[in-house]
This record gives C-alpha cells, sequence and structure tokens, in this order.
C-alpha cells in the first residue's frame, strides 16, 4: 500500500513540474517539447500533395515543419502556421518519400517526428509538358503552357533544319499559370523539328521530350507607307457633309465644328448628327499642329512624332479619339510595329498613348461617306517590361503586336484604316506633371500583303 502511495505521488510531482513549466514565460526558456503530430492524412498531387493532421494540445504549439529528402539528394523543409492543420508538399517527383513531421512551440522545441510515407502522383513537369502548344505566328513560333502549380520550370528547346541542331538554341523561365513564349530568329520556307521538354528549374525534374515535326512560320512583308493619307472630316462624310455651312478651308483640318448634316445615314438608317459626330467615333482628332502631324505617324522615323492635342491650347480630345486613314489600296494586315516617343514611352512623362484600337473598312460607297463596313481589327496595349534594359530596347525598336496572337492569321482585307487612341499612361512617375490627354506616338510600321499584288503603291 504504502508503494502505491508513494508512486501516485511522484506522479502528482511530476506533473505538477511539467504544468509549472509550461506555464512558465517572462523571458524562462522552458525544454519540454510539445506532442507529437497525429492523425495524418495525405491527399496526393504532382510534386507532392497535401498533408493534413491533428496538432498537438500544448499551449505553446507554434508551427509544424515536414522534412523530407527528394531525388536530386536535397533535404527540404517546409512549415505551416498553428493556424492551419495541412501542409503542402512540394519539390517531389515519383517517390515514394518519408515525411518526417515535427511539431515546434515557441521556444523552438521540436517533438518527436511523426513518420509518413507518401507517394504523389509525380512531378509537375509532367502534367505542365501536357499542355504545350506551339503554334506558327508570322516571323515567330508560338509556344503555349499552362502551369497550374506555378513551378518554375524552364523551356528547353532543340531545333532541327535537315537533321542539323540550330546552335544555341533558346531557353525560357516561366512560373506563370498560362503563359505564351515567342521563339524568334527563325526563316522563313524553311521547315524546322522542334523538341520541347520541361525541365523543373529548382529541383532538375525532366519530363518527356514534345517532338513537333515539319514546322513553318508565318510569313509576311512590310507595306508600303508612302501612299497612306488623312481622310478629313468633310471626304469622310462625303455628300452627307453640310457645304453651305461656313466651315474653315481645306488648309486648317482641324476645326471642324458640327459640319455634318444634321441627319446622316449609316447602314441605310438615319442617325443623328450628334451621336456620331464626336471624337470617339467618326471625327479625326486633330490632324496638324504646331510641333506635329498625324503624317508623321507613319513617316518611318521614330524621331517624329504626332499628338491628338495641341501643346500650345493645352489639351487633346480626349479619350477615346480617332484617325482616318486611306491605304490607298486594299491591304490584308498581319502584325505591325509601334513606337512611342522616348520621354514619354512607359508613362515617364505624361502624354503618351497606351493602348488603342485599329479597325478597317471596304466602304463601297465613297460617294456617301466612309461611314460603313467598319470592323475591328483589334485592341492593343503596350505593356511595361521587367527591367530598364528591356524597356530601352523596346523604345528603340519598337513594340511588336500580332494582329490576332491568339490565332495568327492576316486580317481582313480592307483600304481603310482607323486607329482609335483609347488610354495614355497614368501620371505616376511625375505627379506633378500636365495632364494632356494627347496620346502622342512617334511612328508605326504595318505588315502584312497587298491584296492586288500589282497595285502600283509607289505613286
Ligand atoms: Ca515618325
Ligand atoms: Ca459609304
Amino acid at each position: 500500500m504504502k508503494r502505491y502511495i508513494s508512486l501516485i505521488l511522484m506522479m502528482v510531482l511530476a506533473v505538477g513540474v511539467l504544468s509549472c513549466t509550461k506555464t512558465e514565460t517572462d523571458g524562462a526558456y522552458e525544454k519540454v517539447p510539445p506532442g507529437p503530430v497525429s492523425n495524418v492524412q495525405y491527399e496526393p498531387d504532382y510534386g507532392g500533395g497535401t498533408l493534413s493532421y491533428t496538432i498537438p494540445s500544448d499551449p505553446d504549439f507554434l508551427y509544424v515543419r515536414a522534412e523530407y529528402t527528394i531525388d536530386n539528394g536535397m533535404t527540404i523543409s517546409r512549415t505551416s502556421s498553428r493556424f492551419n492543420n495541412s501542409l503542402e508538399l512540394t519539390g517531389m517527383g515519383v517517390g515514394p518519400y518519408q515525411v518526417a513531421l515535427y511539431a515546434v512551440d515557441v521556444n523552438g522545441n521540436e517533438s518527436e517526428p511523426t513518420l509518413y510515407t507518401v507517394q504523389p502522383k509525380g512531378a509537375t513537369v509532367d502534367p505542365i509538358s501536357k499542355t504545350i502548344k506551339l503554334i506558327p505566328g508570322f516571323g515567330l513560333f508560338y509556344i503555349l503552357v499552362k502551369n497550374e502549380f506555378n513551378t518554375v520550370v524552364d523551356v528547353k528547346l532543340d531545333l532541327w533544319v535537315n537533321n542539323q541542331k540550330v546552335k544555341d538554341p533558346p531557353t525560357f523561365t516561366t512560373s506563370a499559370t498560362e503563359d505564351r513564349i515567342e521563339v524568334k530568329g527563325l526563316e522563313r520556307d524553311v521547315e524546322y523539328t522542334i523538341d520541347v521538354k520541361i525541365v523543373d528549374n529548382s529541383y532538375g525534374y525532366e519530363s518527356e521530350m514534345v517532338t513537333y515535326s515539319n514546322m513553318s512560320i508565318l510569313y509576311d512583308d512590310t507595306l508600303n507607307m508612302k501612299p497612306l493619307k488623312i481622310i478629313d472630316d468633310p471626304r469622310l462624310y462625303g455628300n452627307q457633309w453640310d457645304q453651305s455651312l461656313n466651315y474653315p478651308d481645306n488648309q486648317n483640318l482641324n476645326n471642324y465644328t458640327g459640319a455634318p448634316k444634321t441627319v446622316l445615314w449609316q447602314d441605310g438608317a438615319p442617325v443623328a448628327r450628334n451621336k456620331m459626330y464626336k471624337f470617339s467615333e467618326f471625327r479625326n482628332a486633330r490632324i496638324r499642329h504646331n510641333e506635329a502631324s498625324i503624317y508623321l505617324f507613319w513617316d518611318g522615323r521614330p524621331d517624329t512624332h504626332f499628338e491628338t492635342g495641341d501643346w500650345d491650347v493645352g489639351q487633346g480630345p480626349d479619350w477615346p479619339w480617332c484617325y482616318f486613314i486611306d491605304m490607298g489600296r486594299e491591304v490584308q494586315i498581319s502584325r505591325f510595329c509601334i513606337w512611342q516617343v522616348e520621354p514619354c514611352a512607359f508613362g515617364r512623362m505624361a502624354g503618351g498613348l497606351r493602348s488603342f484600337e485599329m479597325w478597317g473598312s471596304n466602304d463601297p460607297t465613297p460617294e456617301d461617306g466612309l461611314l460603313d463596313d467598319w470592323e475591328l481589327i483589334g485592341k492593343y496595349t503596350i505593356k511595361v517590361p521587367a527591367d530598364e534594359i528591356d524597356k530601352q530596347i523596346e523604345i528603340e525598336e519598337g513594340t511588336e503586336f500580332q494582329i490576332d496572337p491568339d490565332n495568327p492569321k492576316f486580317s481582313r482585307t480592307f483600304r481603310y484604316w482607323r486607329f482609335r487612341g483609347l488610354s495614355d499612361w497614368p501620371v505616376t512617375t511625375n505627379p506633378g506633371d500636365r495632364y494632356w490627354a494627347s496620346g502622342r506616338l512617334s511612328d508605326i510600321m504595318l505588315l502584312g500583303k497587298e491584296v492586288d499584288a500589282n497595285a502600283d503603291v509607289n505613286q
């Protein structure tokens, strides 16, 4: 009996010591580890999966740490806070892998490990490589890749022409959920065989190779911009322009006010004048300025530019605004290159155009104006490159847009081109900048093809 009593006493004492230590705070570092993680469950996925568990009841428990070794010998340590009863495993391949789970308290004491063996679905590079699509574009190939895991991966290419490997093949790195990679520097009329594989940038897993045989880029030509002429407002409205009104002479193309007839006809239906005669619809923004002219938009020189406003008057027509241009013949376009005005490129200074639309029309009845058959070709936004070096390259070489990067092809046929400015850059670099609503650009080069190969475009 006495023996039992002393045993119970010792147990009470031991519990007393334990609970004393656990409640002790105020700078005293206790050394009692928390209880282990229990009731582990596993949901397999590519690259690892999710472990869930029951955390120990210790009041000073802080987080759970998982530790495991992957195929390349690296030991990976992942942690999860006390607010979570689960933890993501990453960096795994096929496995199986033994994961050691430790409960850690506020003083860094670790519990005994709870060991658990997991069998993931394989490395993430395999399902990522299965999403790859290679699409020929104008002057390039697009590689479309989906990466729901956001694993940092290298997209590694080998290009072959007549069984000869092309030197220095490009490699791209991405972790985006969806990415469109541009493979450039390719020759036209050449058949390429392209091997693509996905390599895990952090842990080295490699996917199987995907091979595309007999692939050729689409090709186009630079269009001659010399025949282009602005379609001034009277020509835009043809016989619907009210010649009896006293509008300024043709030398001053800027100041048409209320000149179209009261009722206009478009697609056989009457449209009130005030519905159409505004900068955003069928009206040109300012054509000439003291310093610039819309003609300088396609003179092939990035050191000359147009502006929609007037620096002396102060403001442009606000957003959006349009220009109407006669190509002088029918064309189809495939892509274009656009140059910003350097001081306002990427919003360094106010007044540069950021997003715009391209429209085309082949209005068959120019006599009643060029108000019909307008069709949106595409909407485009200049994006800010990742760093200053890329910015400077893009300022000098221009920004290239494919007409339809999702489905590279020539646009519809058109003779009349409408360039519609949508927005400028936010004034963030120099908050004190005057706001111009101007939308300057320095040049544009259209690529595509002539509809009539014999058209004399040099007149
Ligand atoms: Ca220019
Ligand atoms: Ca017409």
